[in-house]
């Protein structure tokens, strides 16, 4: 296999001083990106795993690059997560290290890793490659000068080495790990490539989580293995997609809920100038990507006669990185994700197993391809559910495919799956985080339709004492404290009993209805 980021393995000239990636006011040119990272991969090189500390920051960029410059998995951590699912998942990937920015507050539970920081803002004020320290319990410091080290990059790359372990909710059960192979970026991020005509000179514009698959891949690998650059917003905000994309970003990728609110933004009667700055920023971009879940096509429709800008959905899963999307230039039909990327082998399954064919057929969609995980870390059986006897992966995603290959999805197998904000989120670990708290007896998790967020998490509670039962805001703080905040509950109803069949099972559509 080709590198997976040439662009960084020794930059020079005109090429070192291009922008790799610019958050806020920070930026990092490839030849400071490639410096600090060989640097940091030399102080990292002897680990299996390592964690790094996803905030939105240049920080976050170096540490992945490093780990993926070293040949080290890293294991993206979301900076909100809560106690119980940071537990999991460290005992789960047990990294060697936490790699994070100098001014993080770390929680506890990180406090036994051994921790390296980066800091961007040193190779800014000229300290030289990395600028890192070395924390906690070891100190590795001086291990290598980052001449040396950009040449560990150049070692042959084992395409199917583990580069990321990403996590990812099922309907049950904590997260499980998904180990992502070199191979797989490689392969999505060059599909997209071909799909989207991506090039060195894109600038691609985002305000996504660096702890997915989409922020981290597509949003920050995308544009380094193209030699092009991103531009973070940090947070999500139709100013800031207006000021970038009127600047110079050429792509804008997001979850439907940020172009739902870029829709409304578009609409605010208030603000006519910040409305008509939108519109044309919107207008001028070479591409505007949709993905994580569905985007309503009355969003689609809103935006384009705003803007005269189609926006293309493309899916893609954790496990399978990016399974289908529209092509630059293709005809628009909303409410499609386009056919299969090259290089990957789609079908449609029934309930029995047998593959449908044919125009109106609707059954799972199934995919086979370089874009494929390895498996969950630790959990052959859950991997071995997950594939078919003859290795095609079970997305539980149901769809069409029209006569010129075009996939539409149509809903979920799993009705314990809830997407909300473009986040995968399971019911069930919902569930047995609320069932640990002292007031509720009994409850059931659903997802809701929200004109925002796609789907709401709604929690059904039937409390341990029914006069003074926990208040939603205090269910949704100890949710967001023990998981994370994007799963908190922002509905809370209560019941005197849950509906139960004759043999217990909670019967949750008819709570739903
Ligand atoms: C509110 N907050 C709380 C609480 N209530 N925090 C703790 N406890 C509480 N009780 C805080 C939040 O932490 C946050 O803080 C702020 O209030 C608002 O949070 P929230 O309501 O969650 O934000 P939102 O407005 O709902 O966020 C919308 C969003 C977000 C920005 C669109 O959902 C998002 O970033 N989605 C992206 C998901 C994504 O990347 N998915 C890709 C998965 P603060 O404001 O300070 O943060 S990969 C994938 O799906 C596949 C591969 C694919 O196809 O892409
Ligand atoms: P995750 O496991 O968080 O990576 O989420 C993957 C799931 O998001 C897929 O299985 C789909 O259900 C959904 N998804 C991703 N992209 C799209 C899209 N463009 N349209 C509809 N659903 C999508």
């Amino acid at each position: 296999m080709t590198l997976l980021l040439p662009a960084l393995q020794s930059p020079a000239g005109p090429a070192a001083s291009r922008e790799a990636v610019r958050f806020g006011d920070l930026a990092l040119t490839y030849g400071q990106l490639a410096d600090a990272s060989a640097a940091l991969a030399i102080r990292i090189a002897d680990a299996e795993r390592v964690a790094v500390w996803a905030t939105p920051t240049p920080e976050t960029a170096i540490a992945v690059v490093a780990a993926l410059r070293a040949g080290v998995a890293a294991v993206p951590l979301n900076p909100r997560t809560g106690e119980r699912e940071l537990a999991h998942i460290l005992a789960d990937s047990e990294p060697a290290a936490v790699l994070s920015g100098p001014d993080e507050e770390l929680p506890t539970a990180l406090g036994a890793l051994r921790r390296v920081t980066v800091d961007a803002r040193a190779l800014r004020h000229g300290d030289g490659p990395g600028g890192g320290q070395e924390g906690g319990r070891q100190d590795d410091r001086g291990a290598g000068t980052a001449s040396a080290a950009r040449d560990t990059g150049a070692a042959p790359e084992d395409p199917e080495a583990a580069a990321l372990i990403v996590y990812t909710s099922g309907t049950t059960g904590p997260p499980k790990g998904a180990v992502l192979p070199r191979r797989a970026l490689a392969a999505s991020l060059d599909a997209l490539e071909d799909a989207w005509g991506w090039t060195g000179d894109d600038v691609l514009v985002h305000a996504l989580p660096l702890f997915h698959v989409h922020g981290l891949i597509l949003g920050v690998l995308g544009p380094l293995r193209r030699g092009g650059s991103v531009r973070h917003l940090g947070r999500f905000s139709p100013e800031g997609v207006a000021r970038e994309l009127g600047s110079g970003g050429t792509m804008l990728f997001g979850v439907p809920t940020m172009y739902h609110r870029l829709a409304q933004a578009l609409e605010a009667p208030a603000d006519r100038a910040g409305r008509d700055a939108l519109a044309g920023a919107l207008a001028g971009a070479r591409l505007l990507v949709s993905g994580s879940a569905a985007l309503p096509v009355h969003d689609h429709e809103r935006i384009a006669a705003a803007t005269g800008q189609r926006v293309v959905e493309r899916y893609g899963m954790t496990e399978t990185l990016m399974n289908t999307g529209v092509r630059v230039g293709g005809a628009p039909r909303p409410g499609t994700v386009g056919p299969p990327l090259a290089g990957v082998e789609l079908r449609l399954v029934e309930e029995d197993g047998s593959v449908l064919d044919g125009e109106g057929a609707i059954g799972e969609i199934q995919v086979r391809g370089p874009n494929l995980f390895t498996g969950y870390l630790n959990r052959p059986d859950a991997t071995a559910a997950a594939h078919t006897e003859d290795g095609w992966f079970r997305t539980g995603d149901v769809g069409t495919v029209d006569a010129d290959g075009w996939v539409t999805i149509v809903g979920r197998k799993a009705t314990d799956l809830i997407k909300s904000g473009g986040y995968k989120i399971g019911a069930g670990e919902i569930e047995n985080a609320l069932l640990a708290h002292p007031g509720v007896r009994e409850v059931a998790v659903t997802g809701e339709e929200d004109p925002d967020l796609g789907e709401r998490v709604v929690a059904w509670v039937v409390a341990a004492d029914p006069e003074s039962p926990p208040g939603a805001a205090e269910l949704a703080d100890h949710v967001a404290a023990q998981l994370a905040p994007h799963k908190r509950p922002r509905t809370v109803r209560y019941l005197d009993s849950l509906p139960r069949n004759d043999l217990g099972k909670i019967l949750k559509r008819s709570l739903r209805a």
